[in-house]
């Protein structure tokens, strides 16, 4: 009997590089960057600041890396950073806020992702000799835990107007800023003004083997390239990576309203299955978060249930998976899955 395709939904960080960016990468132009002579870093980092219409971009080895650096560039040791409860820098960094930069987090939880401003504009301290100074709020845009959601333009707008009032800064971990784009239909740009820096991966959904920029006004980017330094994330004939990373942005970007489709096409697949609860309010890019409490099974156990049927995904809550849909998957793919979970959950004992 043939293998069984591995359907393989954990992350569309899984994605593998295209046949046009390997060979972009075969082809790349490279030098020591370290120095600033790599051409298609240089190429990069620019067509990546233009896009998201900031004044100079960096290249890092990761999203991670990008929020740290980020953090580390705008705060001092001893500053409060106000972001929202379950985003990826409070969540999923390692507590890193804490070890480099040495700053004090003041998680606000969020709707959907999406924190109130009243509650960020309460949050940002006065000058008093007992608190610490509010330097930074982080967003997150999409929003991961809430399942890929999209924090509304408006609700950006609003916290950065406060901020801007209060003399703090904003930092947007838009990691998945171009779904969020294709989600509302703008520009990206649209999503970017209302932060003063941001991050973005080339390496989730536009499918580039390596890396995040970090983009900002130049004097903030000068900083963070030494920071990347610092952190030993000065690399040298990366050409070879960015050139990748040139194919993400100016084709991988108009391709994510597949992503989105898929996305919608699994949830109302998965939300025929008795037992598999689902917000579709929450299904607005390329993630579908699925309870599993119907079941009487956690995450985990669901997550091991269909791993042998050859469909993997991760459980990011205790009763909850997440599914990711990305380029490596086809519309197919999706109805295939959604049949083997159908079929793995009817063939369970019944209570
Ligand atoms: N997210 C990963 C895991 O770390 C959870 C994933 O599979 O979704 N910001 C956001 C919003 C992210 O989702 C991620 C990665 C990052 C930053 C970090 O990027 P990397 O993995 O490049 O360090």
């Amino acid at each position: 009997m043939p293998e069984k395709r591995v359907i393989d939904l954990r992350s569309d960080t899984v994605t593998k590089p295209t046949p046009e960016m390997r060979e972009a990468m075969a082809r790349a132009e490279v030098g020591d960057d370290v120095y600033g002579e790599d051409p298609t870093v240089n190429r990069l980092e620019a067509l990546g600041a233009e896009m998201v219409g900031k004044e100079a971009a960096v290249f890092v080895p990761s999203g991670t890396m990008g929020n740290q650096i980020s953090v580390m560039s705008w705060t001092e040791r001893g500053d409060e950073i106000i972001l929202e409860s379950q985003s990826h820098i409070y969540m999923y960094e390692v507590g890193a806020t804490a070890v480099l930069s040495q700053v004090q987090v003041r998680p606000i939880p969020g709707h959907y992702g999406a924190m109130d401003p009243e509650e960020v504009a309460l949050a940002i301290r006065k000058p008093n000799i007992h608190f610490p100074r509010t330097r930074l709020i982080c967003l997150e845009n999409t929003h991961n835990r809430s399942g890929g959601c999209v924090v509304p333009l408006d609700n950006m707008k609003r916290i950065y107007e406060i901020a801007k009032e209060k003399g703090v800064f904003v930092h947007l971990d838009g990691a998945r800023v171009f779904n969020a784009a294709v989600a509302l239909g703008v520009d990206v740009k649209e999503i970017t003004k209302y932060a003063d820096s941001v991050q973005f991966c080339l390496s989730k959904g536009l499918c580039a083997p390596v890396g995040s920029l970090v983009a900002g006004p130049r004097t903030f980017v000068d900083r963070a390239r030494k920071y990347r330094k610092m952190l030993g994330g000065g690399m040298r004939q990366a050409g070879i990576l960015a050139a990748a990373g040139i194919i993400a942005l100016e084709k991988m970007t108009k391709r994510l309203h597949e992503d989105h489709a898929n996305a919608k096409r699994l949830a109302e697949g998965l939300s025929r299955i008795p037992g598999l609860g689902i917000d579709m309010a929450s299904v607005q890019t390329n993630m579908v978060a699925v309870s599993t409490r119907g079941l009487g099974m956690d995450g985990p156990e669901f997550v091991a249930l269909m791993k042998p049927h050859g469909v993997l995904f991760n459980a990011d809550l205790p009763y909850r998976v997440r599914m990711v849909t990305h380029n490596d998957v086809t519309a197919e793919d999706i109805d295939e899955a959604i049949r083997r979970i159908a079929f793995a959950v009817e063939s369970l004992p019944k209570k």
